[in-house]
């Protein structure tokens, strides 16, 4: 496979105005007829043949303004379909079979628990009909489908249905018109048997729309959070954005077998069943939450994506950085917004920064890629919300939303770039963003080395700020970029946040600096008392920081920072450098002893209560493996494991009792929402349970087998059964999973937790239950969320084990990627990540990761997985 290059992008040599397309549907043979109303694009020259994306299809009529074409006139390849000469204008018919029951990629037309449904972004298109497959030909499109009436009550597509009928054989068809212009990748269709949730909204200029939610009949029940979400999501697109809704139907699918989370089809977006469905037996809090993120995030789409959208894959980061930013801020307004900003930023600085730090490395706006279908990355969605998120904060909310609003009205229906983006930003603010847009060009984390001195005589405080990007793959040389750094300095006397002024100028006690040489300096004046300063307040740039902060000062700032945020990161950066001494005390055979500082610390947050409850309990966890394993030169997963688990019994033990009132304080018999306060409530009792379950203590115990037994919602069931599970308590954990597993059988959501909170066991027999498991007849390599839920957890979630120093976790995995190489690129493609990461370990456990990518490349490779595994051996 060859790989394009931004640069060679050219407009279309034709365009397509109008679509329309007619679904013969049949499991192994549906026929598709399409209708397309054809023009020369203005820029390219006449006389150019006429190429269409196409694979997969078998061709059985071709015809140009009515005319079939002699076998001469054109040729049919494994990616396409050429005609030869072509007029300025004209109507193209053709006809083609596709198979939907073979497809087991799930891209293009594919039948999921016995409906059809579709995927077309990015290229699932061209697995449908002959098409220009390319995000900047949009056209109107009409959509007519046929289906057997008795199987398939519901037919649906984009857009509004204007005619439907019976047709002779028990056969009916419905035929939808979509009025505004779309790309091929935003076409939907959706056959089957469905029942519908149907509610209303009334958009701010009046106007009703429809809402449904169609689901398989037993999932009914499982609606409310995601309706709800959705009328939330269109409320604030209104209120935040001025974006109002603008057909008279937005239908929402739920499908069992899908690769992404969700789809942002106009009109019709179609969402895999976990991304979804919920209801207090079976969803916990973080569910709930992530549905109510996924709904507002396509909804979003509607405007940043939809009505405006990407001239090419290259951009993919126009709408997907835009619109993740969107929904964070949403959810942000919607529930508790500093937590939403640690578990993101949690999340961002664990795997993003991997992600970058890896041979998969990519800009933001790649300039060259083999198969766009890897590219639906951390990179392209979290660090491009982390750079919207820099522009908003870089240009002000008032001129960020003046730029949003000449954004959407300059080029409504039409396909642009991330220039075209960022130039409204300028344009609304007066702002120069010239050297602010290599963040979009240059991958790699840039690290942030920060010194300060605090010089009494003179109550100056000066503070040096270098700016280093490290090389990525393809990318030696890097140049300074634009960072603000929000800051404080915090008064160690005083504990509080000192004013600011910088050159003369009066900052406030909060303020951003701007950063844009390799180095600059920031001398500070009228610094009345000693500082500790506080950077990189909110997270305000995507970037490492190191400063050389005491103990003392990370303690200090963890009880008096006024940026909650930073409160949280001074409590994570303290306990790192305590692990650092436990990890290392490991690999030297010493004893490991704990840091009273540390100690001390968690039982000031325990005992002072200051924090809200949901802020706290995100103060009292610990950094992750994966976190820690980040940080550290050579990933030892062993030592990694042991020094958490060392520091979280030494807490356990140390603040046993304060841990057991937090329990008694937090235990609720109250129905179940889904609501900031009972989730806040819940996350500090399941925190506080996860530590006395690490020392195994008899009342946690109790507490826990108690938590599962009640029964009361998923979010304390499954929590109690996983720690349980993950205790050497067999005798009580094995009769709950068991028992587990019969009531939840018939529910695959559910028992996908079932095979997830198994496998991330960090016990040593784990890799034999995988194996188990896999034979299990709940479990298909067919189905994207079994996979992500047993191998997916296994291989990233469970280091100890999926780095077993035998190597037989590393074959494990690739056994699956090959066998899924063959069924499902795409996932397969995403399963190989860890494996990718080889050169982060000690030299026995590369020689073994290598080895098994070796193996993998002896296959016969689609593109997606050659793509992924020629990098990571490159
Ligand atoms: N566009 C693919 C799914 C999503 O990002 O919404
Ligand atoms: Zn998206």
């Amino acid at each position: 496979p060859q790989p394009i290059y931004l640069s060679d992008y050219r407009p279309p040599a034709y365009r397509v105005t109008r679509t329309e397309l007619t679904f013969d549907l049949d499991p192994g043979a549906t026929r598709v007829k399409a209708r397309l109303h054809v023009e020369r694009h203005p820029e390219r020259e006449a006389g150019e043949p006429l190429e269409l994306d196409g694979e997969q299809l078998t061709l059985r009529s071709i015809a140009i303004d009515g005319q079939p074409l002699g076998e001469d006139e054109y040729a049919v390849s494994e990616a396409g379909l050429v005609v030869h000469r072509v007029p300025e204008v004209f109507l193209l018919d053709t006809e083609v079979e596709i198979a939907p029951d073979d497809n087991t990629a799930l891209s293009g037309l594919y039948r999921s628990s016995g409906m059809y449904c579709t995927q077309c972004e990015a290229e699932g298109f061209r697995r449908i009909t002959f098409y220009p497959d390319r995000p900047d030909v949009m056209a109107t499109f009409s959509t007519t489908v046929v289906g057997d009436a008795a199987t398939l009550p519901v037919l649906l597509s984009n857009g509004n249905p204007v005619e439907r009928g019976e047709l002779p054989g028990g056969r009916h068809f419905v035929t939808w018109e979509d009025p505004h212009p779309k790309p091929s990748y935003l076409f939907a269709l959706v056959a089957g048997d469905l029942k519908k949730v149907e509610d209303h909204f009334t958009t701010m200029s009046g106007r009703d729309v429809t809402l449904q939610l169609w689901v398989e009949e037993e999932n009914l029940d499982k609606t409310d959070h995601a309706m709800a979400s959705l009328k939330r999501a269109m409320t604030w697109d209104e209120q935040t954005y001025g974006r109002e809704y603008d057909l008279d139907l937005f239908m929402i699918v739920a499908v069992n077998d899908f690769n992404m989370g969700a789809m942002e089809n106009k009109g019709l977006n179609i969402f895999n069943s976990a991304a979804v469905l919920t209801h207090p037996h079976t969803a916990t809090d973080a569910a709930f939450q992530r549905v109510e993120g996924i709904v507002a995030h396509e909804y979003f789409h509607n405007w940043s994506g939809n009505r405006v959208t990407c001239r090419d894959w290259f951009q993919l980061s126009l709408k997907e950085g835009f619109t993740v930013f969107r929904d964070q801020c949403f959810s942000a307004d919607t529930n508790s917004a500093p937590v939403k900003r640690i578990e993101d930023v949690s999340f961002f600085r664990t795997a993003q920064f991997a992600e970058d730090a890896g041979p998969t490395a990519h800009p933001v706006r790649p300039d060259h890629y083999i198969e766009i279908g890897n590219f639906y990355t951390l990179t392209i969605y979290e660090k491009g919300a982390e750079i919207v998120r820099m522009l908003c904060n870089l240009v002000g909310q008032d001129a960020f939303r003046r730029g949003s609003d000449l954004y959407f009205s300059r080029f409504d229906g039409q396909a642009v770039t991330i220039e075209d983006f960022v130039d409204c930003m300028a344009e609304a603010s007066g702002e120069d963003l010239g050297q602010f847009l290599r963040w979009y060009s240059q991958a790699g984390t840039p690290e942030i080395d920060a010194h300060g001195e605090y010089d009494y005589a003179n109550a100056e405080y000066r503070l040096i700020l270098r700016q280093r990007t490290p090389a990525t793959p393809g990318q030696a040389e890097k140049q300074a970029l634009h960072i603000p750094v929000r800051l404080g300095l915090v008064g160690t006397k005083s504990g509080r946040d000192l004013p600011l002024t910088l050159d003369g100028e009066a900052l406030g006690t909060d303020a951003v600096i701007h950063l844009r040489e390799d180095e600059q300096e920031f001398l500070f004046t009228d610094v009345s008392e000693a500082p500790v300063p506080s950077l990189l307040r909110g997270f305000s740039a995507p970037v490492k920081l190191h400063f050389p902060y005491a103990r003392e000062d990370l303690a200090f700032l963890q009880a008096h920072d006024s940026d909650g945020f930073n409160r949280w990161d001074a409590g994570q950066r303290l306990a790192l450098l305590a692990l650092d001494d436990l990890i290392a005390a490991h690999r030297n055979g010493v004893e490991k002893v704990m840091d009273p500082r540390v100690v001390e610390a968690f039982r000031v947050l325990l005992e002072a209560q200051t924090d809200d409850k949901a802020v706290l309990a995100q103060m009292l966890t610990l950094p992750s493996e994966a976190y820690i394993a980040e940080q550290q030169p050579l990933v030892d997963v062993d030592a990694i494991h042991a020094a958490r688990t060392f520091v979280k019994q030494s807490l356990a033990l140390a603040l046993r009792d304060d841990f057991l009132r937090v329990l008694e304080e937090n235990r609720s018999d109250a129905p179940y929402a889904p609501e900031p306060a009972q989730i806040a409530a819940r996350s500090l009792k399941n925190v506080a349970l996860s530590y006395l379950m690490s020392i195994e203590d008899e009342a946690g115990l109790e507490f826990a087998r108690e938590q599962f037994a009640a029964d009361h919602n998923m979010t304390d069931v499954r929590h109690a059964l996983t720690l349980l599970v993950h205790s050497s308590r067999s005798d009580i954990a094995d009769p709950a999973l068991k028992a587990f597993g019969e009531t939840w059988a018939h529910d695959p959501l559910v028992m996908d937790q079932w095979f997830s909170l198994q496998v991330t066991r960090p016990q040593a027999d784990v890799l034999d239950r995988v194996k188990f498991l896999m034979a299990h007849p709940a479990f298909s390599l067919k189905n994207p969320n079994r996979v992500r839920a047993l191998i997916g957890a296994f291989a990233n979630q469970n280091p100890v084990n999926f780095h077993r120093a035998d190597g037989e976790g590393y074959r494990l995995l690739a056994d699956t990627v090959i066998e899924l190489n063959r069924l499902n690129p795409e996932i397969a493609a995403r399963l190989i990540t860890p494996l990718t990461r080889w050169a982060r370990f000690d030299e026995a456990r590369q020689e073994l990761m290598k080895a098994e990518l070796e193996r993998i490349r002896a296959e016969e490779l689609s593109p997606n997985v050659y793509e992924v595994v020629e990098k990571a051996l490159a």
